[in-house]
């Protein structure tokens, strides 16, 4: 069933609507009576809160933290010993902790008149010192953010390795510092929500722009204390959310409770200098590490210690300590050695929280790992490249147990590295680093390979913690009495194409024609509960259960056709988008007829079996399925300006079996983009105070299309032994290589400058410093 099944390059299904202009987003939506509400966002990031005061007669348009007396605050516990909860009020209670926190929300028939309202609240907040630097926040003296904890630190972890003994025994030792920025997420369409409540179902009716419908009604329910029966989400088009939609925000449960009690529509969108100073945060690492080696560069060890500036507060579910634990987890990456030990501190600072970002602490882990790959090769004096591969974990080591106990299902690490270094031709550039560039720019080639924990399970999130996060999902089909196919999901599409792959399982499972089948994902009310798309899980995951449930119905259909056509229910076979056994054939539209209109005509067993189905997916384990994919990068710097050019890009992934193959390459196409946003362009810088200084699209600067060569891709597809079909995630890729290629590339290009760049993203600024630096230094030593 290649044609239109698992496999096919069809068109996607959701494209038809967005490219005609007739989405339906959050801000698209008309209601009646509709009222638009604005945020009073604190202008301190610590202070403690002497009084928000509402102008006289505004009592009822603009809500304080008084108004939300029984909202309880958002609240991630975690399982995990030391692990210090927060509580984060919807609306600011007794403290500031960030400059963007919501003070009050103010209500009028125009965005532009409650933004007015929001000027016109008296808020006198008694400013306290802001914790900005997460190595200083670690200090025990320093101010802390929440006042009944003895520090900042939301989590300590710690992974023991002997590295001792290697310290005494190991011929090569590298140490490096190493930071990455930290950035904002910028989906398209920001966040947005709009509530009302619906009389006819006596319902509470939260229309989300989000990841995770489900859990935002579990969320919504335990803050607003309103049964979940009596609460409806639905997600319309979302227009991305690369993690900053899956958690629950405050501005969503304001807008649900303003609609729950006054009965009235309440929507608030986020703008983009909203998304910029108050939205969530994501990826500010910081790494101390020593690799140990041997003469050849072989890997032996790693000491490394990280910390992650993770903001004021926890998100619900996933705690604000995700980051770290996928950092500390994931350091030792696509190789094999045996010795790790690895301190990870999740400090608070006056920052926004932290939400899951396109990778998750992986660009980070993947940054600062093949950095001390190149850093190793340069020290024993051989080509990065083949340090790197004979490091890597090799094919016939598969299935393999890395040194944190990460299960590597399958794959061949080596062969993609190979791959990837033919498609930038990397002896090429080897043979024209030898004579100097007539432009005078340096010229330099770096790689990087990751893996990607995909899909993995419920004791995976018990054990970083987080047990509300169920790691199974859901999926109903239904044949309709015409003879199409009705999928629904509580999984939601955010732009990932699961309505056209999530047909395609279908397809393959039941030979149905594409056209026939229709997706709908998300509403609560119509869809089975689900964990949500992220963690790059939505494919093998609500695949896997469509895949199932499809296997049932197709049982189902072959007992009415074998009855239909006087045969036995396995001789029946579903071929050329019909139902056939020997030479005689009934299309899809018979069966539906037959079960649904002429039910005379069948036994009584096959009248009550149901032509809807309902199952459950996991993967046979719960580790997870690994992608893995290498990224290659050729880049040309400007030693007089710092300015980087892109000058050749390619990657090599694999995840399994790939359903469509062109949204695969969409898919990293749109991540590696992010790569390259997160290597040299984007950061929001905080002053000392706590001030963001990245307020616009100016000041944070997102790459762009002449910032890009043109991306060439190649795949691999190793089929997982543990997920239907064989099919692993891939959403998240992309974004994970970028940062480790690129800037090997740029240290490749300025060794002979004795020039590394340790601290992303790489901007001309940093650049250039490092370069200046250097030949101070240089000139220093020879005077
Ligand atoms: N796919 C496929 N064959 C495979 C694997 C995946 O055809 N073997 C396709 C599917 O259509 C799937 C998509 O690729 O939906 C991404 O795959 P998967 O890894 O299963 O990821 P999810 O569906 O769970 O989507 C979430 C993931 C994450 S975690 C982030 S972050 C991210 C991403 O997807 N955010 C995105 N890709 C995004 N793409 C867009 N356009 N917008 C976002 O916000
Ligand atoms: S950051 Mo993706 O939503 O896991």
């Amino acid at each position: 069933m290649l044609d239109q099944g698992i496999g096919a390059r069809v068109l996607r299904k959701e494209d038809d609507r967005h490219l005609h202009g007739r989405g339906q987003f959050v801000g698209d939506l008309a209601m009646k009576g509709l009222k638009e509400v604005a945020f009073r966002r604190s202008s301190l990031a610590h202070g403690r809160i002497r009084a928000v005061t509402k102008p006289a007669g505004t009592d009822s348009v603009i809500i304080t933290a008084d108004d939300l007396k029984n909202v309880n605050p958002i609240f991630a516990d975690s399982s995990i010993p030391g692990f210090k909860a927060s509580n984060y009020p919807a609306l600011a209670t007794g403290k500031v902790r960030f400059v963007g926190e919501c003070l009050a929300a103010c209500i009028a028939d125009s965005r532009a008149e409650a933004e007015d309202l929001a000027e016109s609240v008296e808020v006198d907040i008694e400013e306290l010192p802001a914790v900005i630097d997460s190595l200083k926040a670690r200090a025990p003296d320093a101010p802390l953010i929440h006042d009944d904890w003895a520090d900042n630190l939301f989590l300590t972890t710690s992974v023991q390795g002997d590295i001792d003994s290697l310290v005494k025994t190991a011929p090569i030792k590298v140490t490096r510092e190493l930071r990455t920025g930290r950035q904002c997420m910028h989906p398209m369409e920001g966040k947005g929500v709009l509530a009302y409540w619906d009389f006819q179902a006596d319902q509470l009716v939260v229309y989300t722009s989000t990841q995770v419908p489900h859990m935002i009604r579990t969320g919504l329910s335990e803050t607003l204390g309103l049964e979940q029966r009596k609460i409806r989400v639905i997600p319309p088009d979302v227009g991305g959310g690369f993690g900053y939609k899956c958690v629950l925000q405050p501005e969503e449960i304001v807008i649900a409770w303003l609609a729950m009690t006054t009965k009235r529509p309440h929507r608030w969108i986020e703008d983009r200098r909203e998304h910029l100073t108050a939205g969530a945060n994501s990826r500010e690492h910081h790494y101390q590490i020593t690799a140990y080696a041997d003469e050849k560069g072989r890997l032996l060890g790693l000491d490394a210690e990280i910390t992650v500036s993770v903001g004021a507060y926890s998100v619900w579910p996933f705690t604000a300590c995700l980051e770290a634990a996928q950092a500390g987890g994931n350091l030792p990456g696509p190789y094999d050695f045996q010795v790790y030990r690895c301190k990870t501190f999740s400090v608070a600072t006056n920052k926004p929280p932290f939400t899951p970002y396109r990778g998750v602490a992986r660009p980070g882990v993947c940054f600062a790992i093949e950095l001390m790959m190149d850093a190793i090769a340069r020290e024993v004096g051989r080509d990065p490249m083949d340090v790197r591969a004979e490091n890597l974990v090799k094919s016939t080591q598969m299935p393999y147990n890395n040194v944190t106990g990460k299960h590597y299902d399958s794959g061949d690490y080596p062969a993609s590295l190979k791959q990837v270094a033919g498609l930038i031709d990397a002896p090429g550039i080897r043979a024209r680093q030898k004579a100097p560039e007539a432009d005078g720019r340096l010229i330099g080639v770096g790689f990087s390979t990751f893996t990607e924990q995909s899909a993995h399970g419920t004791k995976v999130f018990a054990s970083w913690g987080i047990p509300v996060v169920p790691g199974y999902e859901q999926a109903t089909v239904r044949l309709t009495p015409d003879g199409g196919l009705e999928i629904r999901a509580g999984i939601h599409t955010i732009g990932q194409g699961l309505e056209t792959t999530l047909s395609q399982v279908a397809v393959h499972e039941l030979g149905i024609d594409y056209d026939q089948v229709r997706v709908t994902l998300g509403d609560t009310a119509s869809t089975p509960y689900s964990t949500g798309a992220y963690a790059s899980r939505g494919m093998v995951m609500a695949g896997g259960a469509v895949s199932r449930a499809s296997q049932e119905l197709a049982r189902r259909i072959r007992r009415i056709a074998a009855h239909l056509l006087q045969c036995k229910d396995e001789d029946i076979r579903f071929e050329g988008r019909e139902i056939r056994a020997g030479g005689a054939s009934l299309s899809f539209a018979d069966i539906g007829r037959a079960w649904y209109l002429r039910p005379e005509q069948l036994p009584e067993d096959v009248n009550t079996m149901g032509m809807e189905v309902t199952e459950g997916y996991k993967p046979q384990v719960d580790t997870g399925v690994f992608t893995y994919a290498s990224h290659a990068a050729v880049v040309a710097v400007d030693p007089e300006t710092g300015i980087v050019e892109i000058l050749d890009y390619a990657a090599v992934d694999d995840c399994g079996r790939m359903v469509n193959p062109m949204i695969v390459e969409g898919q990293v196409l749109g991540g590696t983009v992010q790569g390259v946003g997160t290597a040299l362009f984007e950061e929001s810088p905080y002053d000392q105070s706590g001030q963001p200084l990245a307020s616009t699209l100016q000041d944070y600067t997102l790459p762009g299309a002449s910032d890009l060569p043109w991306i060439k891709l190649g795949h691999i597809e190793t089929l997982s032994p543990y997920s239907a079909h064989g099919i692993k995630g891939v959403g998240e890729g992309g974004a994970i290589a970028p940062p480790g290629a690129i800037v090997n590339a740029i240290n490749d290009a300025l060794k002979a400058r004795g020039v590394e760049i340790t601290q992303i993203p790489a901007t001309p600024e940093r650049i250039l410093s490092a370069i200046l630096a250097a030949e101070s230094q240089q000139k220093g030593a020879a005077s």
